[in-house]
Parts: structure tokens; sequence; C-alpha cells
């Protein structure tokens, strides 16, 4: 039984307040924080300041006393404190916050238990090691991903990333193109995104990789065109589809996470039409949510999703998209977001949602999720290593 909740604020590893949140039961005390995003879609559920959080803890605190450590039951009771779509009223972050906690009580602060299954398979850690847009650095796209396939386990996994990202460094630096490194831990270099994806496919060949970028679209929609400013130009919506389109066949990109910007369903379908064998991901467009993936399902806007539970705000609702995603032979693709802390609840989480990738980045800030990884090899009874998703 839930015998109370406290909140707590801490730090992201930008820098920038967050929420902690405990709750307490018969069985000890159990806790989640939760981490923020810089490039947020407009369709997230909304984080709340801690001051405002502040003001309706009292009221949430005493509906959840006393009641049974189920994180679906509390799901649905702060769905119904709330009232609103989008958490408006008590914040997601609060509800999140006490959804994971709450789901840790139940499993005695082993949140992989919450599902019983036979194997466990090891997501494969999709890893942004240079990076730019509104995580800084010079590309107006905000990430350029490597993804190691032929990997064993995690500690191979996080092992070849390591490496690459070091040598991605060291030769930016030789070649005095390096700027430094961004809130992800990617490099901030001095080259367009053209040269980037010269030497990122490169280095993915050597490495045996598959390339990835996440453009953020979004962020440089104007409401009619796309702002490079790292080109000095504006495209046309149709000039940056073909530009689109003739990168990710040049680069032989595998991973297109929000090639256009969050409204634009048409493009991601057009798109996703076009290129069959790809990963085209949606981030903002869906913003985890599922009325917003239906209608994507609708037209096809995309064979991959991104899984942010903060964008959602509950366990059980999350869930409920990553369900949805994989009956439509949508990858759900479970992720971090730019702004972490040191609780790794995500690792937990993509084991028990069978998420095939989880994008994490290179030692800060997520190192915590790459160790829980390494853990739960461990700890879990059967394990594998996912193989690439097939769409
Ligand atoms: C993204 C994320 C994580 P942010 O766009 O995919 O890399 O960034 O958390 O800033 O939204
Ligand atoms: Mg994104």
């Amino acid at each position: 039984m839930i015998t109370n909740l406290k909140i707590f604020s801490c730090l992201t590893s930008k820098g920038t307040k967050t929420l902690h949140v405990k709750v307490y039961t018969e069985k000890g005390e159990f806790s989640a924080s939760i981490p923020s995003g810089t490039s947020k879609g407009k369709n997230e559920c909304v984080e709340l300041s801690l001051e405002k959080i502040k003001k309706i803890f009292p009221e949430v605190k005493k509906r959840l006393t006393g009641e049974k450590e189920d994180y679906q039951k509390t799901d649905s009771i702060l769905k119904e404190i709330d009232g609103t779509d989008r958490f408006e009223k008590i914040g997601g972050n609060l509800s999140l916050g006490i959804s994971i906690a709450v789901a840790r009580a139940q499993t005695e602060g082993n949140l992989w238990k919450l599902k019983a299954l036979k194997k466990h398979r090891f997501p494969l850690p999709l890893s942004n090691i240079i990076g730019g847009g509104a995580h800084g650095g010079k590309t107006t796209w905000q990430e350029f991903l490597l993804l190691p396939v032929k990997v064993r386990n995690p500690y191979d996994a996080a092992r070849n990333l390591i490496d690459v990202w070091k040598i991605v460094g060291e030769e930016l630096g030789r070649k005095d193109l390096l700027l430094g490194r961004n809130i992800e831990n990617a490099w901030m270099c001095k080259i367009d995104e053209f040269k980037v994806l010269d030497f990122l496919s490169d280095v993915a060949k050597e490495w045996d990789m598959k390339l990835g970028v996440d453009i953020a679209a979004s962020g440089f929609w104007t409401g009619k065109a796309y702002r490079y400013k790292s080109l000095n130009k504006t495209l046309k919506p149709e000039e940056h589809f073909n530009m689109i389109s003739d990168i990710i066949e040049k680069y032989n990109l595998y991973y297109i996470e929000d090639p256009f910007h969050e409204e634009d369903f048409e493009s991601f379908s057009e798109l996703t039409r076009k290129f069959k064998n790809r990963l085209i991901v949606g981030d903002d467009i869906f913003c985890t949510n599922l009325e917003r993936l239906k209608r994507g399902i609708e037209i096809k806007s995309g064979t991959g999703a991104i899984i942010k539970p903060n964008q959602n705000g509950t366990l059980s609702d999350t869930e409920n998209v990553v369900n949805l995603a994989k009956e439509n032979r949508i990858v759900p693709v479970a992720s971090h977001r730019s702004g972490e802390t040191e609780d790794p609840w995500l690792s937990d989480l993509s084991l028990i949602w069978e998420t095939p990738i989880i994008k994490i980045g290179v030692l800060n800030p997520d190192l915590p999720k790459q160790n829980r990884l390494f853990v739960l090899w461990e700890e879990t009874p059967e394990q594998e290593m996912n193989k690439l998703p097939a769409f």
C-alpha cells in the first residue's frame, strides 16, 4: 500500500531543474527522476515547473495515499485527477514520476520484472556521434547517429560505440574541425551536413554500423519553408524533400528521424512509399501519443516511432503506444531526452516493451543507462541481443 509520496527537485545533465519523486510503501521507498527535452514536440504532454507542481501536489498525494502499489491503477487515478489530454493540470512530469516510482514499488525496485518474459531481447544502442541543431553544433540537422548491428552483448555494443566516437573526435581534432561537445556529448564540428555525412558514411562502412540522422525538422521549419543556417539557404518543402531523398540514397542512410516538420504527415508518408527498406521514424510528429500514432498509421507515415515516456505522461499509456506500433509493424525506438538524470529506467522499459533499438548517447549523460543494461544482461534469466528489426 502507498503510505506516502514526496517530491524533490534535482538537476538534468543540462543543469536545468527537474523532478524527483519518492513513493513510500511498507516495503520501503521507491523513486524516479524525470528527464527533460530541448527540441520538444508541440504535442508532448505538459512539463510543469516545480513551483506549479508544488501547488497541485497535496491533492495528488491525498488521492493516492492508501492505494495499492499498482501502476495501472495509479495511472488511471492520475488521469482522472488531471482530466485533460496532455496533463495540463498536474504535469506530465509529475504523473510519469509517480507512475514509474509506483511500478518500482510493485516490482520491489526491479522494473524489468513488471512483465514476465521467457527471453529478454536486448536493444541495439543507437548513438549520437556528431550533433547540431537545438543541441548545439554547426549543422542545422540535430543528430548524426551510428547503430552497431553485429554485436554479441550490450558491453560489445557500448565498447564499439565508445571506440568509434573517440576516433571520430580525434580525427576531427587532427583536421582542426572540432568545436567541442554538445549537451548529448556528441561532437560539434565546423563542417556542414554533407561533409559530416561524407565522413561518417566511411566510418559506418569501416565499422560495420548503420548510419542514421535525426533531422529534427520542426526546429528549422518557418511555417512555409526550411531555413538552413548551416548552408545559408532556405528550401521550399519540395526542395527539402528532394534533398532528403538524395541524401538517403547517396549515403545509404538506414535511419531517418523527423525528416519533416511535425504536422507534415503526408511527406512522411510519401518518403515511406519511396524508400521501402529504411527506418523512417517519427518523434515530434507522434509525440508518443496514441491518437497521433493512429493518424500516422492510417496513411503509413513512417516505419518507426520514437518512444519517450515523458512525452506521454504515464507508463501504461506509453505501453499502449508501443503495442499499437508493434501491431502495425511500426518499430518502437525507446529514447532518452537531451536533458537526462542518473535514473536509468529507460533501459528496463526497453527490455519489457521489447523495443529493438534504444536511442542513448555515448558515455555522458546516458552512462547510467548503459551500465544498467550491463547489470540486466547478468540479472535476467535468459537473454540475447536484438537483430535489426523487420518492418
Ligand atoms: C530527440 C531528442 C533526443 P530532445 O530529438 O530525439 O535526442 O532530443 O530530448 O531535445 O527532444
Ligand atoms: Mg528526435
